[in-house]
């Protein structure tokens, strides 16, 4: 007996040191800046002040339905006054609007899209209500190649004391001005969910997981922040961090840049919403985020997802709205945002006579999700 316990103290020992070094490592993650009540710029616009407690509220009872690039293109049409594949399929506009300022230095972004052009749809959208979402597929600072380029190591050159971080900041500099220049028809500042460095967890981009350290991507994320605001006077943005697929607290966490830098705990899931087989895998994201959101007294929200070219009639109502709905917890995401209809071999939402069509108008009336035409004022 004695020598049992002999035996077991040292073993429990171990075990108690190892939960206690996770739940620290958890702790301090999530402690990096304190929770605030409202968005982390303290100086923000009343205006992004009101999105933000008004999205966090309309989160526990509706899931707005964002696009990207829905103004500016569908599949075979390109900027026709008026126009968007989402509103023909279902009756409405989308509620998120996603745009993409990545080639911020050009006439026009990565996409093609005029910078001028999206400014006014911006604007357009925006004052029917709906919300603004800005992603930035920036080109790599340091070679110049695009934003999939991962050679060169950028996020350490772009930092404080980097070579490339003067250049950096001009990037940034041209960001603020893009985000400055978006007013609303009382000259008002419209107010953006901007949400750089986006898929951080994946090694796709110059700024994801292998190519830098977790220390640099934080550091990264908070000078821009405080560039931003307190340099370049921005206080229109609120800040999605958005990582890649997860499965753990601790995976989602892992870079998180603290509760003073980040408002909507977001995520991208293409990978799950393929089969039907992997319900289980989304329906664990939906918890974890909204869980941490209660906690951390931040917007979850599904920033990215589709089915490329959505071959599966049903694919609305049978997968996406059946994660969304399965429990209490699922359906806190304040929205879910599907991506570009550039062709017919590369589109996330539904067009005129397009396989998923009427599925995506059972979707659109179900009474969790909400359109543009069924918004609450959000700016107030
Ligand atoms: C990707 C694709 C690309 C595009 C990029 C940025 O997912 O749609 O064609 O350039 O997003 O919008």
């Amino acid at each position: 007996m004695k020598v049992k316990t002999i035996r077991i103290i040292p073993i429990l020992f171990v075990i108690v040191f190892i939960l206690g070094f996770c739940q620290n490592k958890g702790q301090e993650q999530m402690k990096r800046g304190l929770a605030t009540g409202g968005p982390c710029d303290s100086l923000a616009t009343a205006e992004t002040k009101a999105l933000y407690y008004n999205l966090k509220e309309l989160a526990k009872t509706e899931v707005l339905f964002g696009h990207q690039d829905d103004l500016a293109y569908g599949v075979k049409w390109w900027d026709e006054p008026g126009r968007s594949d989402v509103k023909e399929t279902s009756g409405s506009y989308p509620a998120v609007y996603g745009w993409e300022i990545g080639n911020i230095a050009g006439e026009r972004n990565l996409d093609s899209v005029s910078f001028a052009k999206m400014k006014e749809w911006i604007r357009e959208g925006y004052e029917r209500g709906g919300v603004i979402s800005i992603s930035w597929h920036e080109h790599n600072p340091v070679t110049g190649g695009n934003a999939w380029d991962t050679s060169g190591r950028a996020v350490s050159h772009i930092l404080q004391g980097g070579s490339h971080h003067e250049q950096w900041k001009q990037k940034l500099d041209l960001v603020a001005d893009f985000m400055l220049s978006l007013k609303g028809s009382h000259g008002e500042l419209i107010p953006v969910v901007f949400r750089p460095y986006h898929e951080l967890t994946g090694s796709w981009f110059w700024w994801g997981k292998d190519l830098c350290t977790s220390d640099e991507f934080i550091e990264l994320w908070q000078f821009t922040k405080d560039y931003l605001t307190s340099v370049k006077n921005v206080h229109n943005l609120l800040y999605a961090y958005s990582t890649d697929v997860f499965d753990s607290e601790e995976y989602y966490l892992e870079r998180y840049p603290g509760n003073k830098y980040v408002d909507v705990l977001g995520f991208d899931d293409y990978r799950t919403v393929s089969s039907l087989e992997s319900a289980d895998k989304t329906i664990n994201e939906l918890h974890l985020i909204a869980d941490l959101g209660e906690r951390l007294n931040k917007i979850p929200a599904w920033t990215e997802t589709g089915l490329v070219s959505i071959p599966v009639a049903d694919w609305w109502t049978g997968t996406i709205l059946k994660r969304i709905k399965n429990d209490s917890l699922t359906r806190q995401i304040a929205w879910v945002l599907v991506w570009r209809n550039a062709r017919p071999d590369h589109h996330y939402a539904p067009y005129a006579g397009q396989k998923s069509a009427a599925d995506f108008k059972k979707f659109r009336d179900d009474e969790r999700i909400l359109f543009e035409d069924e918004l609450p004022e959000l700016y107030k």
